[in-house]
């Protein structure tokens, strides 16, 4: 400590000062074909209540979106009303898919300075918005693809969602069906560029690297991949990275980057209390899930030990589960909730673990390459 030189040290304190506090995730926007449909198919579905809108009704003649939550999640649906919109341009180019990772901050123009200073290339800069609700901060960057990161500050913010958004009550509301919280996004980016990127979310973020998984954790005959999870300092944001491994056939990952013509978020996982609870709604509503062999559940509990659940509804809903050493995780995979093989939800309830069930990587990836040559993209 004493030989560092006063730049390492002004480095080790900057790092320890946190230069990027975020709260959570703020909300998640998709741009979508058609909003008002996707917004059904998330309602009916997944169990999300419509709280705000945005469109013609409210003045807004260019876009219209539809706000949902569940728990703390928010999803924003959002589509074009007019020819020739960047919303146009970005469902041509990657179909419906999340164009937002909103982060919740105290102070979104210290965020946008302290990042864009450290490399970020700015989408917009601090911009204060208000209607009689208050008023909210926000400001934003560019990360993988054409996916951005918003910064919202909304503590002087009483309204449902942002300025210019009026509440929505809609008497066809379904119940909540347990979904809590975004546990973590996952990003897919083309081979070669996983490092750019966690170098980005170290350099520019103020994230930690917390795993790295190799093609030797994660190699079947096809889905070789790369993956490194980059952490906030409070843990309460998570980005997985992934890329194609080298030297095999066509991996997820690449399936995904030709489908979505480029970076893109591939996976959203959203944490429940009661995953077989949460499970069964899901597939009384219709959702589709990666199937796994039932094989699996003939020698799991000896890789994970005793559980707290009965094996027989976990292995009726086809959910898996893995252990770390801090305890261990139930997870659930859907298949593409888009029409291109491309943006697909996990469903994940944490026991203690905090890791991503590298147990599972083997049993899932080989039911997501099924599902590959079902397509013919394999
Ligand atoms: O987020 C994760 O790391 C786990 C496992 O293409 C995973 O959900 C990793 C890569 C992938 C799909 C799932
Ligand atoms: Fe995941």
């Amino acid at each position: 400590m004493n030989d560092m030189k006063p730049l390492e040290i002004k480095k080790i304190f900057e790092n320890a000062q946190d230069f990027l506090p975020l709260n959570g995730t703020d909300y998640i926007e998709l741009y979508v074909g058609n909003a008002k449909q996707a917004a059904y198919y998330y309602k009916s579905a997944f169990g999300f209540q419509t709280i705000a809108y945005s469109g013609l009704e409210t003045g807004n003649m260019d876009t219209v979106s539809y706000v949902l939550n569940q728990g703390k999640i928010r999803l924003v649906l959002t589509s074009s009303l007019v020819a020739d919109s960047p919303i146009n341009a970005h469902v041509n180019k990657h179909g419906d898919g999340v164009k937002v990772i909103a982060l919740w901050v105290d102070d979104a123009t210290k965020s946008w300075e302290e990042t864009t200073r450290r490399g970020a290339k700015s989408v917009f800069e601090p911009k204060t918005e208000k209607d009689a609700d208050g008023y909210t901060v926000r400001s934003a960057i560019h990360t993988y693809g054409e996916t951005i990161h918003v910064f919202v500050e909304r503590s002087h913010y009483k309204g449902v969602f942002l300025p210019g958004f009026q509440p929505m009550v809609d008497a066809n509301n379904p119940s909540p069906i347990g979904l809590k919280y975004v546990d973590h996004m996952v990003g897919n980016v083309p081979l070669g560029n996983m490092g750019i990127w966690c170098d980005f979310y170290a350099e520019v973020m103020g994230f930690t690297q917390l795993v790295s998984f190799d093609d030797k954790d994660i190699s079947t005959e096809y889905t070789a991949l790369m993956s490194k999870v980059m952490s906030n300092g409070n843990g309460r944001i998570k980005f997985p990275i992934n890329e194609p491994a080298e030297g095999k056939k066509k991996s997820q990952i690449e399936e995904y980057i030709h489908f979505y013509n480029g970076a893109g978020v591939q996976h959203i996982a959203v944490a429940t209390d009661n995953i077989i609870e949460t499970v069964t709604a899901l597939r009384q509503r219709g959702v589709e899930f990666l199937h796994v062999p039932e094989i699996y559940y003939d020698t799991v509990l000896e890789r994970v030990g005793t559980i707290d659940e009965d094996l027989e509804p976990l292995r009726d809903l086809n959910i898996l589960i893995d252990r770390d050493d801090e305890g261990y995780l139930l997870q659930i995979f859907t298949k593409p909730v888009v029409d291109r093989p491309t943006l697909f939800f996990e469903i994940i309830q944490r026991k203690g673990a905090q890791s991503f069930g590298k147990g599972n990587f083997k049993a899932l990836f080989e039911a997501m390459e099924r599902e590959q040559e079902l397509r013919g993209t394999l």
